[in-house]
């Protein structure tokens, strides 16, 4: 009998992006989770399963062994730490840059002030340029921390850059390169090689058709 594999991939943008991959990988979700509620997905093979849950969420599953794959942002991963992960593809969907980015004219005080809901990344990157940052953690619509007085600056996911123009607000530093890394359970990896390795091999050729196309 086959190993059956549970995938988790969060809505959304990725979840978008994911799918042509999945299906030149030969799985196809016989649910659309934009009419359906359900959370846990069947597809076209009986022991493969997706389920559906929130970004920040997908590394959790995965650590704990809830999934055995995951899908997951770049920026997500920078974030948790759990040592039952290994990150192993590349499937370079839903790019986008981690940035510093404030006003233009930033002019923070003694000690600058960043909100984010990336912090493990923000104060990585402002200790390594050895500055002094204070980070506020939010958990959404960080735009707005400059425009009230909150921070002086925000680090946040910028792709077009529509978002901080909107706001009045202009990239200022790169800090990482974002796409979304598969990623799978150590113990799911010894357990259930042959599966899980025939599994990742497939999709990285379709990411790879994908990127020559
Ligand atoms: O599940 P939850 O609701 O918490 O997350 P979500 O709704 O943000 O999920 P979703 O489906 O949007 O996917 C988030 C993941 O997509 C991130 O973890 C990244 O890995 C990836 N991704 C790629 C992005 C973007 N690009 C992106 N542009 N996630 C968010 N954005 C946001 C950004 O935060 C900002 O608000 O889009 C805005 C900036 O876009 P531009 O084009 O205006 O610059
Ligand atoms: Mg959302």
């Amino acid at each position: 009998m086959a190993d059956s594999l549970t995938i988790a991939v969060s809505k959304g943008r990725i979840y978008k992006d994911a799918l042509p991959l999945l299906a030149e990988a030969g799985i196809v979700p016989l649910d659309d989770p934009e009419t359906s509620r359900k959370l846990i997905l069947d597809t076209n093979r009986d022991e493969v399963k997706l389920v559906l849950i929130r970004t920040s969420d997908v590394p959790v599953y995965v650590d704990y062994g809830a999934a055995d794959i995951g899908i997951s942002g770049k920026d997500t991963l920078l974030e948790y730490e759990g040592d039952n992960i290994y990150e192993l593809l590349d499937l370079q969907i839903a790019r986008c840059k981690l940035m510093v980015a404030g006003p233009e004219d930033m002019t923070p005080g003694p000690r600058l002030r960043i909100a984010t809901k990336y912090v493990n990344s923000a104060k990585r990157y402002f200790a390594a340029q050895g500055k002094q940052a204070e980070i506020i953690k939010l958990y959404g619509s960080m735009e707005l921390a400059p425009l009230v007085g909150l921070a002086d600056g925000i680090v946040d996911l910028v792709d077009t850059g529509n978002t901080l123009r909107a706001n009045g607000l202009v990239p200022k530093e790169h800090i990482a390169d974002i796409s979304s890394r598969l990623i799978v359970n150590k113990a799911s990896m010894k357990m259930k090689h042959a599966t899980v390795k025939t599994f990742i091999d497939n999709v990285a050729r379709a990411v790879a058709r994908q990127a020559s196309n």
